[in-house]
């Protein structure tokens, strides 16, 4: 269980972040109000939320989950992969100093972005991405022996993060498209398939048994509802522009 998350407000400069999509712009005003409804869905889930501001330096520091990751027995900072994101560990290495006294670092050349690492019990699964390097994954996986969990690669294809693709919501259960379909190491679990049409939607996010689901994707809302989760819809198609989904949007612990 969850008790806590950490987001930060967009900044002005969002209509700058990093893409891949052709979908325009992100609208500032829509986005704060986006924001806002994310947060309100983390409080429903239970969540107490610290709101840091945005950072005007940083036009993707919206998108707090690449700077960290935090385990039920340690929490680390991330070295994000790309040069225009990396300062943004410097303000959240303070937040978590606040909830964390002793922090673990990825240092280069290493690199770790958090949207790359996937929690499934006591083991964290690491995408291998333009992002993360094998000496991030490594520090990361040394890192996580040290208290008591494991860690491994895994190798990415055509996706930003690992996330984008494949993400673990409990009792087993995983939602995945593409790549992730026939990926052996996950042969284990219990596959919902994420149509190709919806394939942002693979980045749904379970927080204290409900599940947020991006808001317009009424397929994937139907197959997570069928496996007997309470969805919350949350709009964040500002957020999407710029290749971020729900998990994205906050650190939580
Ligand atoms: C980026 O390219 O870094 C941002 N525009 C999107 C980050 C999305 N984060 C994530 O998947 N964890």
């Amino acid at each position: 269980m969850f008790t806590k998350a950490i987001v930060r407000k967009p900044c002005k400069n969002i209509i700058n972040g990093i893409t891949s999509a052709s979908l325009g712009k992100p609208d500032y005003q829509n986005a704060l109000k986006q924001h806002d409804g994310y947060v309100e869905a983390l409080k429903r889930c239970g969540l107490q939320v610290t709101v840091l501001n945005g950072d005007e330096n940083y036009p993707d520091s919206v998108f707090v989950e690449d700077t960290a990751l935090i385990t039920p027995k340690c929490a680390i900072l991330a070295n994000p992969g790309t040069e225009k994101r990396n300062g943004e560990k410097a303000e959240i290495e303070i937040a978590l100093k606040n909830f964390f006294p002793e922090l673990q670092y990825i240092v280069s050349p290493g690199f770790v972005d958090g949207g790359d690492v996937m929690m499934v019990g006591d083991h964290f699964y690491i995408g291998l991405s333009k992002r993360t390097n094998k000496e991030g994954a490594n520090q990361l996986v040394t890192i996580l022996k040290r208290h008591g969990l494991t860690g491994s690669t895994v190798a990415l294809k055509s996706v930003l993060h690992l996330k984008t693709g494949v993400n673990y919501i409990e009792k087993d259960n995983m939602l995945a498209f593409g790549e992730f379909l026939t990926k052996q190491e996950f042969g284990k679990f219990n596959i919902l398939e994420i149509p190709q049409e919806e394939s942002y939607a693979a980045n749904s996010l379970w927080i204290n048994g409900k599940v947020l689901v991006p808001k317009g994707f009424p397929k994937t809302l139907s197959i997570i509802k069928r496996v007997g989760y309470e969805t919350i819809e949350v709009d964040v198609s500002e957020f999407r522009k710029l290749d971020g989904g729900l998990s994205c949007l906050s650190l939580r612990f």
